[in-house]
């Protein structure tokens, strides 16, 4: 790890900035010390007012206009990469857009790379790596939730927290510097629970901001939730209601469903990866032998399995054929409640009410009675709050970096608590920041860089 590393290239780069296709308008961006010129040559414009959109032709080499539109003339350091930056606004054609790309690049620029703009604003501290990541974020958020989140990261919301944590350690190491450059002073200044204090509330303050930024995470990703069960519990049923839509086949038949139907819904702004599987059962089967095998394989790895028992079957539905090996938690749910007349919604919480696996649901596929509740209850045991102003995006790149930093600062709690030493703890702090660093990008290296940057699209 070292401090950012990668050096400003000083070409200018162009790139088509709208997607693909036709559309009422395409826009080609400039960025670098040759924008303007470039800008001015290709409109014919001897001069451009600084932010204001001028109409104009835009010419190709031999003095023929290829499109006429808006151009705009961002300078430095006032403009998204912190270069100066031109825009050609043209008709969005494909190949219209091309031939004024073209153009710009036979002036002298030079096609930008996947994310280069970004990288470039963020090399330029125009914005943070979290906020560069959240641009992308924005862009492809697929739940309004997920958008508001991306773009209180790029207002700088998480950020803030992050400096916020950032100051605590800071501050703290400077108090434990200070007591260690001076033993001879009065008051012992490590022995007196103010740095033990500040520790512990260094630390509580860093967990809770990483339960905020998981749950970000999610909201980004979006969880997997399996459909899992006997034959005939209802399990495609539920997912055709979930999903409004008929996506599975249902029959009365058992051994139905034999392969993996995946769909993607959306619930309270999370989104969802529903997984419907073949029922759990023994089977010569070639084919449904091989539904279940995928289906255990599924239940590994969803976030949230749900345990489907038809509650006209109780008698021996409540016992599986196979023990499920879970990742994440598991909620029982009674189907066909319309059939058997009980209650819907949370039928009892068990003996450990706090433990979410203990969790039953009564249900109607058929009515569509207690599924709100199941919905409800499977965005808690995703460890959601719904969706406030509070929340921001975040990646799992930046949970790592946080956990790290947390387990640091906890090891050198541990230390500090057994041992009194100030020098471990001053280390410790200071490696616990360059985590918080890594997140913001203050500490970061070129392969991190290119691989953030390089998932981005062109032209971003
Ligand atoms: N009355 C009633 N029938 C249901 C309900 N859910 C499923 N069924 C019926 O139960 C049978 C098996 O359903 P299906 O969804 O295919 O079960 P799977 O094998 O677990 O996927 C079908 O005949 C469904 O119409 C429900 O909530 N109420
Ligand atoms: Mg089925």
């Amino acid at each position: 790890m070292s401090d950012v590393t990668t050096s400003l290239d000083t070409d200018t780069i162009a790139a088509i900035a709208t997607p693909s296709g036709s559309g009422g308008v395409g826009i080609i961006r400039l960025s670098g010390v040759n924008a303007l010129s470039i800008g001015q040559t290709v409109s014919n414009l001897s001069t451009l007012t600084p932010r204001y959109a001028t109409y104009t032709q835009f010419y190709a080499r031999d003095g023929a206009a290829i499109d006429s539109g808006l151009i705009l003339y961002f300078p430095n350091p006032h403009s998204f990469t912190g270069e100066d930056v031109v825009e050609l606004h043209g008709h969005g054609g494909q190949l219209i857009l091309n031939m004024i790309l073209r153009r710009c690049l036979e002036l002298g620029a030079r096609e930008a790379r996947a994310g280069e703009f970004s990288e470039r604003a963020f090399l330029n501290e125009k914005l943070d790596l979290i906020q560069a990541e959240a641009i992308a974020d924005l862009i492809n958020a697929q739940t309004e939730s997920a958008a508001r989140q991306a773009q209180a990261s790029l207002q700088g919301k998480f950020s803030e927290h992050i400096d916020g944590i950032a100051r605590q350690m800071v501050a703290l190491r400077m108090y434990v510097e200070a007591a260690i450059d001076f033993p001879e002073e009065e008051i012992d200044f490590l022995s007196e629970g103010k740095v033990a204090h500040q520790l512990a509330t260094l630390i509580q303050d860093a967990h809770a901001l990483r339960s905020t930024a998981a749950q970000g995470a999610i909201y980004r990703t979006g969880a997997t939730v399996v459909l899992a069960g006997k034959p005939n519990a209802g399990k495609s049923s539920l997912m055709n209601y979930l999903a409004g839509d008929a996506i599975a086949i249902v029959t009365d038949q058992p051994g139905t469903t034999r392969d993996v139907v995946k769909e993607h819904i959306n619930i309270d702004g999370v989104p969802i990866y529903l997984t419907d599987t073949a029922g759990l059962r023994e089977t010569d089967d070639a084919i449904e032998k091989e539904g279940v095998r995928r289906a255990k394989q599924a239940i590994t790895q969803a976030d949230i399995t749900l345990h489907l028992v038809d509650d006209t079957d109780i008698v021996n539905a409540d016992s599986l054929d196979f023990t499920l090996e879970l990742k994440g938690h598991c909620i029982k749910v009674l189907t066909k409640i319309d059939l058997s007349g009980r209650t819907p919604g949370v039928i009892n919480k068990g003996e450990h009410s706090d433990h979410i696996d203990s969790l039953v649901v009564g249900i109607s596929a058929q009515t569509g009675e207690g599924v709100d509740t199941l919905k409800a209850v499977l965005i808690d045991a995703l460890g959601l709050k719904s969706p406030g102003e509070t929340l921001f995006s975040a990646r799992e790149r930046h949970i790592k970096a946080l956990n790290q930093a947390i387990d640091t600062l906890e090891t050198a709690q541990d230390q500090f608590l057994s041992s009194g030493a100030g020098e471990l703890l001053a280390e410790d702090l200071r490696l616990a920041h360059n985590y918080l660093g890594v997140i913001t990008g203050k500490m970061s290296n070129d392969d991190l860089l290119g691989e953030i940057f390089s998932s981005f699209c062109i032209g971003k």
